[in-house]
């Protein structure tokens, strides 16, 4: 099929965390490379992403740290979108999943299918969390394994033994949220029944996509369909997400993984009022670009969707990235074993093309790949400054020696075989860089830019114009091979630039600017000719394109990864108070003196429920609360303003010293102070009944 249009996607990342170089290598970095490819064709692109703003681990994080889910996915859409926007990747919008437009197509999704009885209505037990309010996913059970007695052991799994379990097997389950005891609540949901499009995506991926899809593609969807498909819940119990658009479904909310997806078409819709022809003409070609931990989602469940609700177009490919791994040991966020991206940016400023040049040319493309610092370090030094660079530099800084710093004439009489077999491979360069990247292989594309630099580079060393220089005196005709070569090595430099930029678009900028051309030289279509440059049009001197990475600066950066991956480690232990080394257990507060029982008898403490909370007026730590003592009403000023949003902690149980003798406080009088914990890391605690308690009842 001819295709008119192209939408090119990249896995929207969860906005619970920075990006980490894992994650462009997998997907953003690809996408970016694609997307700049088919808009230097001239095709008609739209490169859509945005942040995937709801889901569990967003309404862990926020409760760990004591601050609301949107507080959570602000801060992290904000350093996200940063850290793309800096390393150039080139999205034609940045969207994000909690925005109106968003809720609105997805909830219209969801209609149609509903509408259409396309959903299956079942009712299923579950684990609850009374404390948290929330019910729990299995991995947020925690209990002792049956098998070998591992306290910790996950309800899904014992990380210590390595059984697989399910909640029911462990010996005194608890919530790893709350430690209360889960208890088993009804709750219905909505399933998408994926096992009666068995057939059809048997058809369309088994039969249909052999030979198109990566091998790493298509074996998992393989695998996948050919053990049979289940229905799918497509609903969840949270109050955080994109709320069941259905009478008498409050706290549903649909299924993160069914919002996700449909995020791509909120970003278009948000991006164009054209849309509808990216996503329902058949002439468009849809590419996710995806890790592989995404394939099933968007390889079998997405497309089923899509399918369901009819008229959209499916994807045409998923070119999915394997993992890669850093120094040797998998990528690990809790443990901190990552490269941050805005870290690099900080670390390496206005470096991001070295960064960029390395993760394609170690791209995990069809297997997992090690990221090493000494790598980047070599790749960055033997190929990018010693090949590519030094190509660029000789040929510019020739020019201006031997040519007066004007592109010289090709004089056609002159040239030999050299000069026409170097002209052959500029234009066989075009083609293979443009196979490559039709066909999502990218690494070897960017191979294929880097060895024309490298036959310029043989080309020049073999011509050795400044010794030829030397002859001029006695044979003024011989500046027609200088001439000659370096005419061609400047246009070869003018077609790596136009082959570089989707790779290394800040390099390529640069050299527009040294050879003084616009952006319209980098249309793909001009790649190929030898007269991109006009003859005596004057360039300016080189510019340095790259530099060299120092030895310091790979120990410092692998020095940073195992200080970081200690700290992390400490931080762990600190959070699940596991036995730790003795230097990194924190000195627990100073023990207070014995006092008797009478003197603890004198403390009226009582439990109450927080009514109202503002905050006090030009006092920053301060807030006002209003509690329901059972039989009265008591205004409490606390110190708490710096940890809790007020609208954050209305309705929250409290232990409050109900018989603390009144203070003013800013001009308001708190009748009593309410009970708080205090965790190593400084974070406060409310101290609350674990289950609902009586207003007004004491705390013995
Ligand atoms: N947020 C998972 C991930 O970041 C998920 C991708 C959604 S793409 C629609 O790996
Ligand atoms: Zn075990």
């Amino acid at each position: 099929m001819d295709f008119k249009r192209y939408l090119i996607t990249a896995a929207l990342p969860y906005a619970n965390g920075p990006v980490h170089i894992g994650h462009l290598a997998g997907c953003y970095l690809p996408a970016d490379i694609y997307s700049r490819y088919l808009r230097a064709q001239k095709r008609d692109v739209k490169f859509v992403c945005g942040t995937d703003e709801h889901g569990v681990p967003i309404t862990i994080r926020a409760m760990k740290e004591g601050i609301t889910p949107q507080d959570v996915v602000d801060k992290y859409h904000t350093i996200i979108k940063d850290s793309f926007a800096d390393m150039g990747i080139s999205f034609d919008i940045f969207s994000r999943t909690s925005n109106k437009v968003h809720h609105d197509t997805s909830q219209a999704f969801f209609t149609k299918l509903y509408n259409d009885g396309v959903f299956e209505e079942r009712e299923s037990e579950q684990y609850y969390d009374e404390a948290k309010g929330i019910f729990l996913a299995d991995r947020y059970i925690v209990g002792t394994c049956p098998v070998c007695g591992n306290e910790n052991a996950y309800g899904d799994q014992c990380e210590k033994c390595g059984s697989t379990l399910s909640p029911e097997q462990l010996i005194n389950p608890r919530s790893a949220l709350s430690s209360a005891i889960p208890v088993k609540r009804t709750t219905k949901h909505w399933y998408f029944p994926l096992d009666k499009y068995e057939q059809w995506l048997k058809e369309w991926i088994v039969d249909g996509k052999k030979d198109s899809w990566k091998p790493n593609v298509y074996g998992q969807c393989k695998s996948w369909i050919d053990s049979g498909l289940q229905p799918r819940a497509m609903t969840r119990d949270s109050t955080w997400g994109v709320p069941v658009p259905l009478p008498n479904a409050e706290g549903k909310v649909l299924y993160v993984w069914f919002d996700a997806p449909i995020g791509y078409i909120s970003a278009t819709k948000e991006l164009t009022n054209q849309w509808s022809d990216y996503w329902c003409k058949e002439d468009t070609k849809l590419i996710h670009f995806i890790g592989k931990d995404n394939i099933v989602f968007h390889c079998i469940i997405f497309p089923a969707m899509l399918k369901a609700h009819g008229g959209f177009v499916l994807p045409e490919n998923v070119p999915a990235n394997e993992f890669l791994n850093i120094e040797g040991e998998k990528v690990s966020t809790s443990r901190n074993w990552a490269v941050w991206v805005n870290e690099y940016v900080q670390d390496f400023p206005g470096q991001q093309d070295l960064l960029r040049y390395v993760l394609c040319a170690n791209a995990p493309e069809t297997k997992d790949n090690d990221f090493t610092w000494k790598d980047f370090q070599d790749r960055v030094n033997n190929e990018l400054v010693n090949i590519f660079g030094n190509f660029v530099n000789r040929a510019f800084v020739l020019m201006h020696k031997l040519c007066n710093g004007r592109v010289p004439k090709l004089h056609i009489d002159a040239m030999d075989d050299a000069d026409r077999i170097l002209i052959q491979d500029i234009e066989n360069a075009k083609f293979k860089v443009q196979t490559c990247l039709e066909h999502y292989k990218f690494r070897d594309g960017l191979y294929e830019v880097i060895d024309l630099a490298r036959k310029g580079n043989k080309y020049m060393q073999d011509k050795q114009p400044w010794i030829t220089a030397k002859t001029l005196e006695e044979n003024p005709g011989n500046q027609a091979l200088i001439d000659n070569c370096l005419h061609l090595c400047l246009q070869l430099t003018a077609n790596l630039t136009i082959l570089v930029n989707p790779f290394l678009p800040f390099t390529a900028k640069k050299m527009c600017g040294m050879m003084k051309v616009v952006d319209r030289m980098l249309e793909w279509e001009n790649a190929g000719r030898i007269d991109l440059l006009k003859t005596n049009y004057p360039l300016l001197p080189p510019e340095l394109l790259f530099r060299k990475i120092e030895d310091t600066e790979v120990a410092a950066q692998v020095e940073k990864l195992r200080s970081n991956l200690t700290k992390a480690t400490t931080a762990k232990m600190e959070d699940q108070k596991a036995p730790a080394t003795p230097e990194a257990i924190p000195e627990p507060p100073a023990q207070k003196a014995e006092i008797t029982y009478d003197d603890f008898a004198k403390m009226d403490l009582r439990v109450g429920t927080i009514l109202k909370a503002e905050k006090v007026e030009k006092a920053d730590k301060l807030l006002k609360l209003l509690l329901d003592m059972g039989t009265e009403t008591r205004t409490v000023v606390s110190g708490i303003a710096m940890h809790f949003k007020p609208e954050d902690i209305v309705g929250k149980q409290v232990t409050v010293v109900a018989n603390l003798a009144p203070r003013k406080m800013r001009g308001i009088e708190s009748q009593g102070m309410i009970l708080m914990s205090q965790n190593a890391d400084g974070r406060l605690i409310f101290v609350s009944p674990l289950e609902i308690a009586d207003n007004g009842s004491e705390v013995k």
